[in-house]
């Protein structure tokens, strides 16, 4: 059985991390198979939106400790440079919606993959942890960048010092996530979130990405140009002309993605 499992269904990738008797934890097979899978999805122009779960009961427990100290593993000095940052670069920069829904526990950089998403859904077992001090290493996959800009300076600090764990109705009222589903309803609430967005203006919704990505580091200044120079891209859409038209005809958009 592959570590991920991939499917294309009413336009969206559905990306499932597939080692449930390890909570998902990633190893090299399972990170570079993302890796592929985010490519697929950016490529292919059917797939609007991007889906990732966890197989089983868990979301994914970060790194596979086993494979750390294994000495045919991939080695410390690769891990970072060759399995986390191009998932999370990837994440970032795929010109579509992705959704992570976190069905289970999250820790270590199964956490962090799962808050680098653009909507970040749970369930209401589900909980999140940066699990990094716990076994002396520092928070990474993107958590030093993103946490603090979702939580705050002094909650990221308090959760990264520590590694707690938090519930995700805490998570939810933090900001850390977005909503919080019952778990006999999950997979349903958060499928439908994901097949919204695949029948939204897919390049508009790169563009608010693609703009988002810029305001944490940009100056005011900075982020209005940005602004100015893709809402010109977005009205040049097919989709902006659709949407006006189905607002003044007073009918539902049908957007294509383009
Ligand atoms: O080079 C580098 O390492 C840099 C990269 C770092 C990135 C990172 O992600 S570092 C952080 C790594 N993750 C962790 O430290 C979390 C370790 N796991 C846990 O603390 C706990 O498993 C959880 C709190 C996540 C869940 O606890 P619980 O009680 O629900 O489940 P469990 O019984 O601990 O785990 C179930 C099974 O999954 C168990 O296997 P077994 O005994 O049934 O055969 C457990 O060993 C396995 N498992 C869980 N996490 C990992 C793991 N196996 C390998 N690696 C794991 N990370």
């Amino acid at each position: 059985m592959s570590s991920i499992l991939f499917e294309i269904k009413n336009n969206i990738g559905f990306i499932t991390l597939n080692r449930p008797d390890k909570l998902n934890a990633f190893n090299k097979e399972m990170a570079l198979l993302l890796q592929n899978k985010l490519d697929e999805c950016a490529s292919l122009k059917e797939v609007r939106c991007v889906y990732i779960i966890g197989a089983g009961k868990g979301f994914s427990a970060g790194q596979d400790l086993a494979e750390v100290i294994d000495p045919a593993g991939p080695g410390m000095e690769k891990i970072l440079s060759e399995h986390y940052n191009p998932i999370i670069t990837r994440i970032r920069n795929i010109p579509k919606p992705v959704v992570a829904a976190v069905n289970g526990v999250a820790a270590g950089a199964g956490a962090n993959i799962a808050l680098a998403c653009d909507v970040v859904l749970a369930s209401v077992s589900a909980s999140f942890i940066q699990a990094f001090s716990k076994i002396a290493l520092i928070p990474d996959s993107g958590g030093t960048y993103t946490l603090p800009r979702l939580i705050g300076w002094q909650k990221a600090s308090a959760l990264m010092l520590l590694g707690d764990k938090i519930a995700a109705t805490d998570a939810e009222r933090m900001g850390m996530i977005y909503k919080v589903f019952e778990d006999e309803s999950f997979e349903d609430e958060s499928k439908k979130i994901a097949v919204t967005l695949a029948q939204l203006p897919t390049k508009s919704l790169s563009y608010i990405k693609h703009v988002l990505n810029y305001s944490a580091t940009n100056n005011l200044e900075e982020q209005l140009l940005l602004e100015d120079q893709f809402q010109q891209k977005a009205a040049a859409t097919k989709d902006f002309t659709e949407g006006v038209n189905a607002f003044l005809e007073k009918r539902k958009s049908n957007f294509t993605g383009e």
